[in-house]
Protein backbone atom coordinates (compact mmCIF):
# COMPACT_ATOMS: atom_id res chain seq x y z
CA UNK A 1 0.00 0.00 0.00
CA UNK A 2 3.09 2.32 0.54
CA UNK A 3 4.77 1.32 -2.66
CA UNK A 4 4.35 4.61 -4.31
CA UNK A 5 4.91 6.86 -1.48
CA UNK A 6 8.52 5.89 -1.70
CA UNK A 7 8.59 6.89 -5.40
CA UNK A 8 7.05 10.12 -4.12
CA UNK A 9 9.68 10.74 -1.71
CA UNK A 10 12.21 10.07 -4.36
CA UNK A 11 10.82 12.24 -6.56
CA UNK A 12 10.41 15.25 -4.30
CA UNK A 13 14.80 14.91 -3.06
CA UNK A 14 15.49 14.50 -6.74
CA UNK A 15 13.75 18.19 -7.69
CA UNK A 16 15.71 19.14 -4.06
CA UNK A 17 18.72 18.18 -5.56
CA UNK A 18 18.52 18.69 -8.66
CA UNK A 19 18.08 22.52 -7.94
CA UNK A 20 21.03 24.78 -8.58
CA UNK A 21 20.96 26.80 -5.82
CA UNK A 22 18.82 26.33 -2.39
CA UNK A 23 16.67 29.37 -1.27
CA UNK A 24 13.92 29.53 1.12
CA UNK A 25 11.34 28.97 -2.24
CA UNK A 26 13.29 25.36 -2.94
CA UNK A 27 12.89 24.69 1.05
CA UNK A 28 8.71 25.47 0.51
CA UNK A 29 8.69 23.20 -2.69
CA UNK A 30 9.94 20.58 -0.99
CA UNK A 31 8.07 20.59 1.84
CA UNK A 32 4.47 21.00 -0.02
CA UNK A 33 6.21 18.18 -2.44
CA UNK A 34 6.57 15.69 1.13
CA UNK A 35 3.25 16.46 1.98
CA UNK A 36 1.47 15.90 -1.16
CA UNK A 37 3.56 12.48 -1.11
CA UNK A 38 2.62 11.61 2.83
CA UNK A 39 -1.32 13.08 2.08
CA UNK A 40 -2.15 10.91 -0.86
CA UNK A 41 -0.90 7.97 1.23
CA UNK A 42 -2.93 8.60 3.87
CA UNK A 43 -0.54 9.61 6.71
CA UNK A 44 -2.55 11.59 9.55
CA UNK A 45 -2.75 15.52 9.01
CA UNK A 46 -1.46 16.81 12.11
CA UNK A 47 1.33 14.18 11.70
CA UNK A 48 2.30 15.91 7.82
CA UNK A 49 1.92 18.76 9.12
CA UNK A 50 4.20 18.66 12.28
CA UNK A 51 7.04 16.55 10.33
CA UNK A 52 7.26 18.97 7.66
CA UNK A 53 7.46 22.08 10.07
CA UNK A 54 9.88 20.31 11.35
CA UNK A 55 11.73 19.94 8.08
CA UNK A 56 11.33 23.47 7.16
CA UNK A 57 12.73 24.96 10.54
CA UNK A 58 15.52 22.38 10.51
CA UNK A 59 16.55 22.81 6.76
CA UNK A 60 16.46 26.32 6.93
CA UNK A 61 18.48 26.48 10.27
CA UNK A 62 21.83 25.27 11.53
CA UNK A 63 23.94 23.47 9.63
CA UNK A 64 26.63 21.15 10.81
CA UNK A 65 30.06 22.06 9.52
CA UNK A 66 31.63 20.40 6.72
CA UNK A 67 28.29 19.63 4.79
CA UNK A 68 26.02 21.78 2.06
CA UNK A 69 22.47 23.08 2.72
CA UNK A 70 21.48 20.10 -0.25
CA UNK A 71 23.35 17.56 1.99
CA UNK A 72 22.10 18.95 5.04
CA UNK A 73 18.59 19.20 3.97
CA UNK A 74 18.67 15.35 2.75
CA UNK A 75 19.99 14.25 6.25
CA UNK A 76 17.55 16.16 7.67
CA UNK A 77 14.75 14.54 5.89
CA UNK A 78 16.26 11.32 6.37
CA UNK A 79 16.17 11.80 9.87
CA UNK A 80 12.77 13.17 10.60
CA UNK A 81 10.98 10.23 8.32
CA UNK A 82 12.97 7.62 10.47
CA UNK A 83 11.87 8.99 13.27
CA UNK A 84 8.19 8.57 12.61
CA UNK A 85 8.27 5.03 10.77
CA UNK A 86 10.59 4.05 13.33
CA UNK A 87 14.42 3.40 13.35
CA UNK A 88 14.41 -0.68 13.78
CA UNK A 89 13.05 -3.12 11.67
CA UNK A 90 10.22 -5.20 13.23
CA UNK A 91 10.69 -9.53 13.42
CA UNK A 92 7.52 -11.16 12.32
CA UNK A 93 7.27 -14.07 14.48
CA UNK A 94 6.40 -17.42 12.82
CA UNK A 95 3.39 -18.69 14.59
CA UNK A 96 0.23 -18.55 14.34
CA UNK A 97 -1.93 -15.23 14.47
CA UNK A 98 -4.84 -13.41 13.11
CA UNK A 99 -4.14 -10.40 10.72
CA UNK A 100 -6.94 -7.12 10.64
CA UNK A 101 -6.55 -5.56 7.15
CA UNK A 102 -8.63 -2.79 7.30
CA UNK A 103 -9.30 -0.44 4.62
CA UNK A 104 -11.36 1.83 1.89
CA UNK A 105 -12.84 0.26 -0.90
CA UNK A 106 -9.31 -0.33 -3.31
CA UNK A 107 -7.04 1.06 -1.01
CA UNK A 108 -5.08 -2.62 -1.44
CA UNK A 109 -6.10 -5.06 1.53
CA UNK A 110 -6.43 -7.82 -1.18
CA UNK A 111 -3.23 -7.11 -2.96
CA UNK A 112 -1.63 -6.52 0.84
CA UNK A 113 -2.88 -10.85 1.80
CA UNK A 114 -1.11 -11.63 -0.90
CA UNK A 115 2.43 -9.74 -0.27
CA UNK A 116 1.89 -11.50 3.44
CA UNK A 117 1.50 -14.70 1.73
CA UNK A 118 4.23 -14.27 -0.58
CA UNK A 119 6.31 -13.09 2.51
CA UNK A 120 5.08 -16.21 4.79
CA UNK A 121 6.01 -18.80 1.84
CA UNK A 122 9.46 -17.64 1.36
CA UNK A 123 9.81 -18.15 5.30
CA UNK A 124 9.07 -21.55 4.60
CA UNK A 125 5.39 -21.84 4.95
CA UNK A 126 2.22 -22.85 2.54
CA UNK A 127 -0.01 -20.28 2.75
CA UNK A 128 -3.24 -20.12 1.08
CA UNK A 129 -5.70 -17.40 0.27
CA UNK A 130 -9.00 -18.09 0.16
CA UNK A 131 -11.93 -16.25 -1.57
CA UNK A 132 -15.18 -16.17 1.04
CA UNK A 133 -16.66 -13.33 -0.31
CA UNK A 134 -20.36 -14.41 -1.03
CA UNK A 135 -22.15 -11.23 -1.57
CA UNK A 136 -19.94 -9.21 -4.08
CA UNK A 137 -20.52 -10.12 -7.55
CA UNK A 138 -17.65 -11.71 -9.35
CA UNK A 139 -15.75 -12.11 -5.92
CA UNK A 140 -13.62 -15.05 -6.78
CA UNK A 141 -12.83 -13.79 -9.96
CA UNK A 142 -11.78 -10.72 -9.95
CA UNK A 143 -8.97 -11.43 -6.85
CA UNK A 144 -8.48 -14.91 -8.55
CA UNK A 145 -6.25 -13.29 -11.59
N1 LIG B 1 0.82 1.40 -6.92
C1 LIG B 1 0.27 0.54 -6.06
N2 LIG B 1 -0.89 -0.01 -6.38
C2 LIG B 1 -1.42 -0.89 -5.49
C3 LIG B 1 -0.78 -1.22 -4.27
N3 LIG B 1 -1.55 -2.11 -3.60
C4 LIG B 1 -2.63 -2.32 -4.39
N4 LIG B 1 -2.57 -1.60 -5.53
C5 LIG B 1 -3.54 -1.56 -6.63
O1 LIG B 1 -4.74 -0.97 -6.15
C6 LIG B 1 -5.89 -1.61 -6.71
C7 LIG B 1 -6.80 -2.11 -5.61
O2 LIG B 1 -6.10 -3.08 -4.83
P1 LIG B 1 -6.84 -4.23 -4.02
O3 LIG B 1 -5.79 -5.03 -3.33
O4 LIG B 1 -7.81 -4.97 -4.90
O5 LIG B 1 -7.63 -3.36 -2.95
P2 LIG B 1 -8.71 -3.81 -1.88
O6 LIG B 1 -8.51 -2.96 -0.66
O7 LIG B 1 -8.69 -5.30 -1.66
O8 LIG B 1 -10.05 -3.40 -2.61
P3 LIG B 1 -11.57 -3.80 -2.24
O9 LIG B 1 -11.57 -5.28 -1.96
O10 LIG B 1 -12.33 -3.42 -3.48
O11 LIG B 1 -11.96 -2.97 -1.06
C8 LIG B 1 -5.35 -2.72 -7.60
O12 LIG B 1 -5.34 -2.26 -8.93
C9 LIG B 1 -3.96 -2.97 -7.08
O13 LIG B 1 -3.12 -3.47 -8.10
C10 LIG B 1 0.50 -0.58 -3.99
O14 LIG B 1 1.14 -0.80 -2.96
N5 LIG B 1 0.96 0.28 -4.92
MG1 LIG C 1 -10.21 -6.76 -1.86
Amino acid sequence: MLGGLSNKLRDAMDRLTGKGSIDKAAIDDLTRDIQRALLSADVDVQLVLELTEKIKKRSSGEMPPGLTRKEHIVKVVYEELTEIMGKTKSQVELKPKKVLLAGLYGSGKTSTAAKLARFYQKKGLKPFLICCDTVRPAAYERDNR
